[in-house]
């Protein structure tokens, strides 16, 4: 008798420009482009994949969640992490600061949001690594401490981007039986963070939370971003301006006009105000 098939939510993390958009896209549609399109809030696919062993598999749909690696979106990020079964940890193997972020900013956020849950560990541009022994000798050292398989892949060529998701949900295949350990541990200081990006970052999630959710909302908001000519990467307070206003316009379809003005009233607050 087939099984129903076994639903995850798993989530790519890792510091933006270190390919987590490129894998997904090599893995879902198996296609690579050279065109960095930033990733504006979350985007969400869906794959099915078979996972076990060939005696006792299992399909397994994946809910992949790639989110804005740009540091100080908080928020955006904490919504895709939560609630996540596995994770993708991604860095780029040319680059040593998206490898130190790992262990800085990447896994304590995942602790923190998700607890320890599956993860693996992908060191992403293997074609570009000068020194591919040396790159596997770090990945190795990586996996280890972070009990997890380790994989070097390239979204460009596709040389194995799919044994990455694999052996992420036969990752979680393994610990579904198994309750997730939270640990209690301290974040560490985090580098402080422009505050726009802040109040960016913070208008999004509002948006989406007020919507219904991610699914819903970051569609719309993406579009907004764009018509709005906010740029994630350094937004300025005018384009924030028009971002507010033109997400009030879009409420106008969905909520009662008091709730519009309050929601327009919150978000230049966080503009205008002192506290952000
Ligand atoms: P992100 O989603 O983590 O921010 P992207 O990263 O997938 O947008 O990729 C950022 C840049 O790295 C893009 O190129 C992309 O083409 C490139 N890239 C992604 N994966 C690989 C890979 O495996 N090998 C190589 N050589 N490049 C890769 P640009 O040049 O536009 O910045
Ligand atoms: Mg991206």
């Amino acid at each position: 008798m087939a099984r129903e098939p076994f639903k995850v939510k798993v989530v790519l993390l890792g510091d933006g420009g270190v390919g987590k958009t490129s894998l997904v896209r090599r893995f879902v549609v198996d296609q690579y482009s050279d065109d960095y399109i930033t990733t504006v809030g979350t985007k969400v696919s869906k794959k099915s994949v078979n996972v076990g062993s060939a005696l006792d598999e299992v399909e397994m749909i994946m809910q992949i969640w790639d989110v804005l690696g740009q540091k100080g979106y908080s928020g955006v990020q904490e919504t895709a992490i939560k609630g996540a079964q596995g994770v993708l940890v991604v860095y780029d193997v040319t680059s040593a600061e998206s490898r130190r972020a790992i262990d800085d900013y990447w896994m304590p956020a995942v602790w923190r949001l998700a607890g320890v849950i599956p993860m693996v560990l992908a060191a992403n541009k293997s074609d570009l690594a000068e020194d591919r022994v040396w790159a596997e000798e770090y990945l190795y050292f990586l996996a280890q401490k972070y009990t997890c398989p380790g994989i070097l892949t390239s979204a460009k060529t596709g040389d194995k981007v799919e044994s990455a998701f694999k052996a992420l949900g036969d990752q979680i295949l393994r610990a579904a039986h198994h309750a997730v350990k939270h640990i209690d541990l301290v974040t560490p200081p985090q580098e402080p963070v422009d505050r726009l990006i802040r109040v960016t970052d913070k208008i999004m999630t509002d948006f989406c939370y007020r919507m219904g959710g991610v699914e819903t909302g970051m569609p719309i908001v993406k579009r907004q971003l764009g018509l709005a000519g906010l740029d994630v990467r350094a937004p300025t307070a005018e384009a924030i301006r028009a971002l507010i206003n033109r997400l009030a316009t879009v409420e106008q379809d969905f909520k009662a006009p008091e709730e519009i003005e309050a929601n327009r009233d919150r978000r230049l607050g966080w503009l205008d105000g002192p506290d952000l």
